[in-house]
C-alpha cells in the first residue's frame, strides 16, 4: 500500500514514526511536512517541523520535549547567551549541526527538499520526507493582544499566550508545492492527516496551491484528531479553536477537513461524536489515539492501516 501522511509538530512526528515502523516491505510511505514554522535564528535556517519529523523517524528525537535531539548538550546556547544573543529559542549542540549544514547547503543553492532527502539518507530514514514547499512560506499569527507575529515569536517567545484572531497563510498560498508532492498525493492509496494542529501544522500545507484540490480528488483521506476529550495532547490547538470561536473537539477538527475527508480516527473518549461524523458522511474509527511511547505509536499506526485497508476494499 502507498501511504502519504501530512504532518507537522510532535503529534505528526509520532504517528509518522508509527507508520514507518509498521509498514511492510513493498509498502511506501511519503511524509509531507509543514514548513510554515520555519524561520531564521542566529543567522541559520531553522525548520522545526521537518526536524521533529526526521528526528522521530530516525530515533534521534528528544523524548522529553518531542522536538530537538536526544542526549543534547547546550554549550553553544550558554556561550551565545553570554555574548548577548537571543536565547528564547533553544538550539542544542547536536541540533546545531543540522542547522549549520542545512543553512550552508541552502546558501549554496540546494533546495530544501534536496537537503532533506540527503539528511534522511544520512540518518538512515528509509521513507520519503518532503517539505510542503521549497519556497519560503512563513505562517503569521494574528493576535488580539500583540498584533501580527511571526510564528515562533508567538509559539516559543510568547508561549502561545496572546489571543489568536486568525492566521496569515498568504506566503503558503503563493508557494509552489515541492517537486513530487502533488504526484505523491495522486499516487497514494491512502492519505493520512496526522494528529497535528489543524490551524498551524496542517492549514499551511492545505494552503499551498494544488494540495487541497489533490486531496479533494483523492477519495481516501483519513484524519486523526489531535484533540482528545476537547483537549490537545500537546500544544495550543484547543486554545486556538476557542479563541477563534469554535468549541474545541472532534467536530471542530472535522469541520477543518470536511471538504475532503472520507474517514476520521477518534479517541474512545470521544465515542459520542461517531454518530455526528457519520451524519456528515465521514466514517468514524474509534480507538485509543494517545501515543505515550514507541509501542503505542506502532499500535495506533497498525490499527489505522488495517482500517484503511478495509476502506480501500470498500468494506465499510
Ligand atoms: N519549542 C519550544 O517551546 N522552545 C524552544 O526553545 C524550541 C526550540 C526548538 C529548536 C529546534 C526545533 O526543531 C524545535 C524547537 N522547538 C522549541 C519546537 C518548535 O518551536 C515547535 O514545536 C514547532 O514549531 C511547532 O510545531
Amino acid at each position: 500500500m502507498k501511504v502519504l501522511a501530512l504532518a507537522g509538530g510532535v503529534g505528526g512526528a509520532k504517528l509518522a514514526h508509527g507508520l514507518a515502523m509498521t509498514l511492510q516491505q513493498g509498502d511506501e510511505l511519503t511524509v509531507v511536512v509543514n514548513t510554515g514554522d520555519d524561520f531564521e535564528h542566529w543567522g541559520l535556517f531553522v525548520s522545526p517541523d521537518l526536524d521533529t519529523v526526521c528526528y522521530a523517524l530516525a530515533g534521534l528525537e528528544n523524548p522529553q520535549t518531542g522536538w530537538g535531539r536526544a542526549e543534547e548538550s547546550w554549550h553553544v546556547l550558554q556561550e551565545m547567551r553570554t555574548l548577548g544573543a537571543a536565547d528564547w529559542f533553544a538550539l542544542g549542540d547536536r541540533d546545531l549541526a543540522t542547522h549549520l549544514e542545512r543553512s550552508r547547503r541552502l546558501r549554496s543553492g540546494q533546495r530544501l527538499s534536496e537537503v532533506t532527502a540527503s539528511f534522511c539518507s544520512a540518518w538512515g530514514i528509509d521513507c520519503r520526507v518532503l517539505p510542503m514547499s521549497d519556497d519560503p512560506a512563513p505562517t503569521l499569527v494574528e493576535t488580539v493582544d500583540a498584533g501580527v507575529l511571526p510564528f515562533q515569536e508567538y509559539f516559543v517567545r510568547l508561549r502561545c499566550e496572546p489571543r489568536v484572531s486568525g492566521f496569515d497563510l498568504s506566503a503558503a498560498r503563493q508557494a509552489a508545492p515541492a517537486v513530487g508532492v502533488l504526484q505523491a498525493i495522486q499516487e497514494a492509496d491512502v492519505v493520512i492527516v496526522c494528529p497535528s494542529n489543524p490551524w498551524v501544522s496542517i492549514g499551511p500545507i492545505l494552503a499551498v496551491p494544488g494540495i487541497l484540490p489533490a486531496l479533494q480528488m483523492h477519495g481516501c483521506v483519513a484524519a486523526v484528531s489531535p484533540l482528545i476529550g476537547g483537549v490537545a495532547v500537546k500544544g495550543p490547538a484547543a486554545k486556538m479553536f476557542r479563541e477563534l470561536g469554535f468549541e474545541p473537539g472532534v467536530m471542530a477538527v472535522a469541520e477543518c477537513y470536511r471538504d475532503f475527508l472520507k474517514a476520521m480516527i477518534i479517541d474512545f473518549r470521544d465515542e459520542k461524536y461517531a454518530t455526528s461524523l457519520t451524519q456528515w458522511g465521514i466514517i468514524p474509527y474509534i480507538t485509543d489515539t494517545y501515543m505515550s511511547d514507541k509501542n503505542q505509536r506502532r499500535r495506533l499506526a497498525s490499527q489505522i492501516l488495517e482500517f484503511c485497508q478495509l476502506l480501500l476494499k470498500g468494506g465499510l
